[in-house]
């Protein structure tokens, strides 16, 4: 059992700088339990409006070769980052994420970086609840950047346009030269449109293409900000200024224009959201076990008998205004 004087000890540690410490709060960050609501409250209190970016794009396209390289121009800038890189718990993935965390290794021992991989644990491929109540404490203890890298795929183009403030698109040059290479999700959310892998020479044809779209207004959000392209090489450390300089732009029109504060509250709408499904899912959980339990007769009319229960349980759920 968790207790609030551990919860709070641990905090404290956290701020004062004691990695161990912030690495058992996370996990503890990772189980929803009774303790959850007051400690996600209790960080929310202390929020010191991070920066959350959101990394995302193709498979491969260099996402965490040039979190990497941006992570030392944030640093020089005297900013604290916290990563968080989504594991979307496929087998296919566990190569994946260690590669993840080998491309960022050079910053292990820095004091002002944390690095941490979460999996999406039956999200449907979006954030996890405990991704979230992630950036919830690191905003609280104070980093200055907090940026997520995620997977192209799922409900996670979503997840990430309602959970973070600024979303970085990555693409690389011979994945196609059309809007089909930037697949559907990522063309309506993007702040900033990044051709990585600038070294090769197909490059300048991509980046070319890339704003010919963005000036037809063929990629990015709407709104007031215009999407802004850069060309970068993480292996050669191209662009990487341009490119911190131009999510240094996107945070200050979302300070000008008041979007900042509406991020902020988006976040948290989706991370209550993620909470109350979850709450729910595992109510059902239980009920469908209890029900399930008092069925003897075997296979025989199981899934009848799974469907009434599904329709039972809903029905209790409705009258519990659970809805
Ligand atoms: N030529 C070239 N190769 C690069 C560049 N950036 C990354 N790569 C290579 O591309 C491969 C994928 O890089 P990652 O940084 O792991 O890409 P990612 O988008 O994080 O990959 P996933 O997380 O697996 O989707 C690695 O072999 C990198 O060395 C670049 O700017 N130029
Ligand atoms: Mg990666």
């Amino acid at each position: 059992m968790v207790t609030k004087d551990y919860v709070l000890s641990l905090v404290e540690r956290a701020e004062r700088g004691d990695r161990r410490a912030l690495g058992r709060l996370l996990t503890i960050l990772e189980d929803v339990s009774s303790e959850t609501a007051w400690v996600l409250e209790y960080l929310a209190g202390r929020s010191r409006g991070a920066h959350v970016i959101g990394v995302t794009g193709i498979p491969g396209s260099g996402k965490s070769s040039l979190i990497s390289r941006m992570i030392r121009v944030l640093r020089d800038k005297g900013y604290r980052v916290a990563v968080i890189t989504i594991d979307p718990t496929s087998p296919l993935s566990s190569g994946a994420i260690l590669g993840d965390r080998l491309r960022m290794q050079e910053h292990a021992t820095d004091p002002g970086v944390f690095i941490r991989s979460v999996t999406t644990a039956g999200a449907l491929g979006g954030l996890s609840l405990s991704a979230l109540a992630m950036i919830e404490a690191f905003d609280a203890l104070g980093y200055d950047k907090v940026i997520v890298e995620t997977v192209g795929v799922g409900q996670s183009e979503t997840h990430v346009m309602h959970a973070t403030d600024t979303i970085v698109v990555v693409t690389m040059p011979g994945a196609g030269d059309d809007v089909q290479a930037l697949k559907a999700g990522v063309l309506e959310i993007g702040d900033i449109y990044v051709v990585n892998k600038s070294d090769k020479p197909e490059a300048s044809k991509t980046y070319e293409y890339m704003l010919f779209v963005a000036e037809k207004g063929e990629i990015g959000r709407s709104g007031a900000w215009k999407p802004v392209v850069v060309k970068t090489s993480s292996t050669l450390g191209m662009g990487i200024r341009e490119l911190v300089e131009a999510v240094e732009k996107h945070l200050e029109h979302l300070r000008n224009s008041g979007e900042k504060l509406s991020r902020l509250s988006s976040r948290r709408r989706l991370l209550v959201k993620l909470l109350a499904e979850k709450i729910v899912l595992d109510l059902l959980d239980k009920v469908a076990e209890e029900e399930l339990a008092k069925t003897q007769e075997g296979l025989e009319g199981f899934y009848k008998r799974a469907i009434e229960i599904a329709r039972t349980t809903g029905e209790k759920l409705l009258n519990l205004k659970i809805q």
